[in-house]
């Protein structure tokens, strides 16, 4: 910095700076009085800044960009009513573990009163974020880099609040700002099973019979998947992923495919034969095992960086590796006698590639489609090489089950099970994925809470296609009232032209009214690009497993209080 700039810099100029340090190349934003100097001194430095309509959205969009990017992601809201929007977003990002930094105001120290003012703190750290209040300006620099390397090591957001009259004063600090954390980081090789802990589980894998290999995201992190498919190889094993690790085997013949409330009818027929179930980097949430019902007579061995005897309030696993997910694989694959094929064969490869993941019937009314015809149809004609983001819903059982699309091209975020987020996930993805097209999957209700996200889109020139499943309801409040005996009051709507809404914002829009004109739809919109909303009429008579399985269980409990209270 030159004397004569220094003499005009403001704290905003230096907190930008170091943001920039940090390497932010995007920052997901919405302006108000106690960020618009910051970020618009961010962009000064070549950062892309993509303003958002909703703060929510902003931190959602950083969530997926931390996701797909494994970089920092970042986002900015105002004080007061901009930092309390983000009451969902953040633990959300809490339970998914992404690293984010969100630049906040708050409120000017100088005023007694200010119609904004609210103490933020708390607001943050309900969420499980971490908060850091910055009031000594010449430190602010150092704050900075702390919350990366805090974001990173703990994998969870880092808000900094710093009051808009502070960030106005003029910079009176060092001129020189510390290294950014990138230099500090530690260089950390992946930690290897301790031979004597392998020497003892191996022993166990031996005497079992009937082998699931299952991995998460760790592995997918590690970079484990062809050593998990080795080890499965080695003991005869079928291989699974958790929902957020779909498509890590999604090209090998004994592939499962998603364990857990999705699995299709072969993987839970699969997994009620196991006896041992390998977790390999996962972390054994409730709807992995689908709370322990999918496989309900194997032991689990789980191998990670942080076992745990109990997840999610349940008890997960009983036997325990810790290590990196591809040296525990390895590991333990070596340490395995290699075993006849008993369970893998011709015949098992072939059904689990024809038997359809669910193939029960329905009788649906005309004029709508079965969802499951739909993602078929999309599976069949949707170009390989684009991004898919699978939103929330009782729809996102039906688009989970397209198993030719490898994991590194699918994204979803489920956890603390919030619907609103499919558009700012797919932003996220495209942020962090320029080049390639994405393709987002999503039900109407969840589309409609965030759709002003739309015009961010178009505004940005994003490249997003939306499949929507219509069913004119919150299909998953529906079917649960219905099997109470309800009206579907509250949860069933009028029917949306969400492709009158779409092209209303200045993108495309259609409404598919037959299957068959997917393949040439789909090459149009490869060929022109752009933003799009496919609205698809689905019958609310289709019910998916997960959801019949779950009414069937409540009306269990309902049969046998009334057969109590007789
Ligand atoms: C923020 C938030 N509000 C409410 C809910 C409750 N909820 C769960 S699924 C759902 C319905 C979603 O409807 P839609 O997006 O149309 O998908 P569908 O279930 O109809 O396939 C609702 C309201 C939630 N999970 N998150
Ligand atoms: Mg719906």
């Amino acid at each position: 910095m030159s004397n004569q700039a220094h003499t005009e810099l403001h704290v905003f100029d230096v907190l930008a700076r170091a943001f920039a340090q940090e390497g932010v190349g995007t920052c997901f934003a919405l302006l108000g009085d106690a960020n618009m100097n910051w970020a618009a001194r961010l962009a000064g430095h070549g950062c892309r800044m993509i303003y958002v309509r909703h703060e929510h959205c902003a931190v959602a969009a950083a969530m997926a960009f931390a996701r797909k990017s494994g970089e920092v992601g970042v986002a900015s809201v105002t004080c007061g009513p901009g930092l309390t929007q983000l009451m969902t977003a953040l633990p959300a990002a809490v339970r998914a573990r992404l690293p984010l930094v969100v630049f906040a105001g708050e409120a000017p120290l100088r005023s007694g009163w200010y119609n904004q003012a609210i103490d933020q703190a708390p607001f943050v750290v309900a969420t499980g974020a971490a908060y850091h209040s910055l009031h000594l300006p010449e430190r602010m620099p150092i704050a900075v880099r702390d919350a990366f390397l805090q974001a990173r090591r703990e994998r969870r957001p880092v808000v900094i609040g710093v009051p808009f009259d502070l960030q106005e004063r003029p910079w009176t600090g060092s001129e020189k700002l510390p290294a950014p954390s990138s230099t500090l980081l530690p260089r950390l090789s992946p930690v290897p099973a301790n031979p004597d802990d392998v020497t003892r589980v191996a022993e166990m894998v031996c005497g079992a019979r009937r082998i699931v290999v299952m991995a998460g995201m760790g592995a997918v992190e590690a970079g484990a998947g062809p050593a998990c498919r080795a080890l499965a190889e080695r003991c005869d094993a079928l291989l699974a992923t958790t929902l957020p690790a779909r498509g890590l085997f999604h090209d090998d013949p004994f592939s499962l495919g998603i364990a857990g409330g999705f699995s299709t009818d072969m993987a839970r027929a699969c997994f009620a034969e196991a006896d041992l179930v390998v977790a390999i980097g996962c972390s054994l949430a409730q709807h992995n095992s689908d709370a322990g019902k999918l496989w309900p007579n194997a032991r689990v061995l789980q191998i990670d960086l942080d076992p745990v005897a109990v997840s999610q309030g349940r008890v997960a696993a009983e036997m325990h590796l810790r290590a990196d997910a591809r040296l525990g694989a390895e590991a333990l694959a070596a340490a395995l006698r290699s075993r006849p094929s008993d369970w893998r064969s011709v015949e098992l490869a072939e059904r689990l590639r024809t038997t359809p993941a669910d193939s029960m019937a329905f009788d649906i009314e005309p004029g709508r489609h079965d969802p499951r015809a739909v993602v078929a149809a999309l599976e069949g004609a949707l170009p390989g090489e684009w991004e898919m983001v699978n939103s929330s819903g009782h729809c996102s059982y039906f688009f989970a089950q397209m198993p030719s699309r490898p994991q590194e091209r699918f994204l979803t975020i489920r956890e603390f099970g919030a619907i609103g987020n499919g558009i700012s996930f797919a932003m996220g993805v495209a942020a962090a994925q320029p080049d390639r097209t994405v393709v987002m999957f999503d039900g109407d209700g969840s589309l409609l809470m965030h759709v002003q996200e739309l015009e961010t889109i178009r505004r940005h020139k994003l490249n997003i296609l939306i499949v929507v499943l219509n069913d004119r309801a919150y299909g998953s409040e529906i079917h649960k009232l219905r099997a109470e005996g309800m009206a579907g009051d509250g949860a069933v709507f009028e029917a949306t032209d969400l492709a009158a809404v779409a092209r209303g914002f200045g993108i495309g829009g259609e409404t598919l009214v037959s299957l068959s004109a997917i393949p040439e739809m789909v090459a149009r919109f490869a060929e022109t690009g752009g933003a799009a909303v496919w609205d698809v009429p689905v019958s609310d008579r289709v019910l998916s497993p997960v959801m019949r399985r779950a009414n069937a269980a409540r009306a269990a409990a309902v049969n046998s209080a009334a057969a109590g209270r007789k």
